[in-house]
Formats: C-alpha cells, structure tokens, sequence
C-alpha cells in the first residue's frame, strides 16, 4: 500500500481525539486530517466537516488525496434514543454514503466503529458469539448492525477494503464520552477522584464488557494494519478487554481511595444495559489478526487513578 492519508470524521470524541494521535504517530501529523462539526483545539490539518454532507467529504477526500476514512462521527445509545431520526442519519445514513463514495474515489480502507449494542435480547449473554442473534433494542444499535451489514456488502459487492471493530464499553482519561450507557465506567473515576463520591444510574450487579483506551487504540491499528487475507469477516469483530459491574469497580477504586462511597439511583438506561451482553467471545479476532488486550480492570483503575490524580 503506497502513502497511507488518513481522514478522521468525530475527531473531537472520546475515541476520536486519543485515535487521531495515534495515527499521527504513526503515519506522520500531515498525513492524518482531523474533522469534526466544530473547531477542535488540534495541531495539523483540520476540516470543519458535517459528516453527513458527504459532498464536503468528497472534497476534503480531493484536497488531500485520502486513502483511508475512520467514520468515528455517531450518537451514542442513551443519546441516540432521544433523537431517533438525527441518529439513524449520522449513524447510518452517513456512512452509507461514504460507502458510495469511498468507491467513486477508489479510497483504499474504511474503519467502521461498531458496538457491543448490536446485540440484543435474544443474544447469548455470557461469551456472545461472533455470529449470533443480532435484534438490538436501540436505534444506535439498529443503525451499527446496518452499517456492518452495509460494509459488509460494499467489501463484497464492490471490493472496498471495509474493517469494522465491535467495542465494548471504553473507558479513558482524556475526554467524556457523551450519551453512552457504559458511560458510568468513565464517570465513577472522575466524579470519585473529584469528590470520593459517585451516583450510578445503574444496579450495582449490572454486568458489561469494557475496554480501556489504549487497547481500542491497539485494537484499531492491528485490525487496519493486518494483512487482508487473514480477515475472515468484514462485518465487525468482537473484541473485550474485560467486563465490570458497577460495584466491581467501585470495589477496585477503593483500594486506592479507601473513602470512595458510592450510590444507585437507576434511570432509563438500565433497561438499555439489561439488553446487551455481559461478557464477549473474541476468538475471532485473536485467530485472525492476534488481538490480545493489555489491560485489565485493575491496570486500568491504576492508570486512571494515576492520570486523574495528576
Ligand atoms: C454506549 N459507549 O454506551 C457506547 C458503547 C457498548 C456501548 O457503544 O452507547
């Protein structure tokens, strides 16, 4: 593969701000263009982009001949339930016709981030199977097994070298995630570290699959930089890095904030989180590309604590 020029859409997200750097290590600051609805506080090349104004895409697309799209731009599952049409839109609609477009352009790659909330609840709880029951009970999750279903298609229908991840909940440092379900993870280490206290709105037993930051950054690259031929799917990959309940965590940040209290007052996302999976089977992933995760829930606490408390 020649010059790899990457165009990064939701650039200012909580996996977009952490990948864009990633990728500016690794392919160099002016090779990876940052875009995002609103201006972003970024060194190197910017575009103000609506990621549904694929006409704009296109141009960007021309202006720095890019050779690989990661579509982070998306309302998230809490979120995306207030505004079905506006989610359904950026979600999925968007990608959609960046999909066409990426074929128009001859654009060599495409990253499609999508979820853990995809399954629903006819899904295996324990250890979900790569290829399962996929009826989900959001529009977040509606439009993420469309967009899979719709790479998949474009990957086989068209040849555009379509890669898709399924993430669990991510948890990070850097910045908030917005609207999410699993959002409880990030916020129990700001609001405790801040405060020592921390109200979750959810059941102190509800179990979900987590992931830390650097790992979806591994996971990212090793799944865009992994030879072709061993990907056995275009549709997304399971991947986990671990998986929590509230409780657990909470448990955990004691042992180094022994003050840490912490409340339960669940909201409408319980029922959200009632319907996805507890924990992941990613075989797949490690048979084809070696994904391995570094961290667990206790690395993870560590590292968080370290960075909050700095
Ligand atoms: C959400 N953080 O909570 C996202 C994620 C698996 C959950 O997709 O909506």
């Amino acid at each position: 593969m020649g010059n790899r020029i990457a165009l990064v859409t939701g650039a200012g997200g909580q996996i977009g701000t952490e990948l864009l750097h990633a990728l500016r290590r690794q392919l160099g600051a002016k090779n990876v263009i940052a875009s995002d609805l609103r201006p972003l506080d970024v060194e190197g090349p910017f575009e103000i982009i609506n990621a549904t104004d694929t006409q704009r895409i296109a141009e960007v697309v021309d202006k720095y001949k890019i050779t690989e799209i990661y579509h982070l731009a998306a309302l998230l599952s809490s979120k995306g339930e207030q505004n079905i049409d506006l989610t359904w839109t950026i979600n999925f609609k968007a990608y959609q016709d960046i999909l066409a477009m990426s074929v128009e352009k001859g654009i060599d790659r495409i990253f499609f981030p999508s979820t853990i909330g995809i399954f629903g609840p006819t899904t295996p709880k324990q250890f979900t199977p790569q290829n399962t029951s996929f009826i989900p009970s959001t529009v977040y999750g509606i439009s993420k097994i469309t967009g899979e279903l719709w790479g998949q298609y474009y990957n086989n229908r068209f040849g555009l070298d379509v890669r898709s991840l399924r993430f669990p909940g991510v948890i990070s440092y850097e910045v908030l995630p917005v609207g999410g379900t699993t959002d409880f993870a990030v916020e129990i280490f700001f609001e405790t570290v801040k405060s020592g206290h921390y109200t979750c709105y959810l059941e102190k037993d509800t179990r979900l699959p987590m992931i830390y930051m650097p790992d979806v950054i591994k996971a990212t690259l090793g799944l865009m930089t992994a030879d072709k031929s061993k990907l056995s799917t275009s549709m997304g990959y399971n991947i986990q890095g671990f998986s929590l309940t509230p409780e657990e965590v909470h448990n955990e940040i004691k042992r180094h904030i022994p003050e840490a209290t912490i409340s339960y007052k669940p909201d409408a996302r319980q029922k959200i989180a009632n319907s996805w999976s507890e924990t992941i089977d990613d075989t797949m992933a490690l048979t084809d590309w070696d994904w391995r995760p570094e961290h667990d829930m206790s690395s993870m606490t560590v590292d968080m604590i370290k960075h909050l408390s700095l």
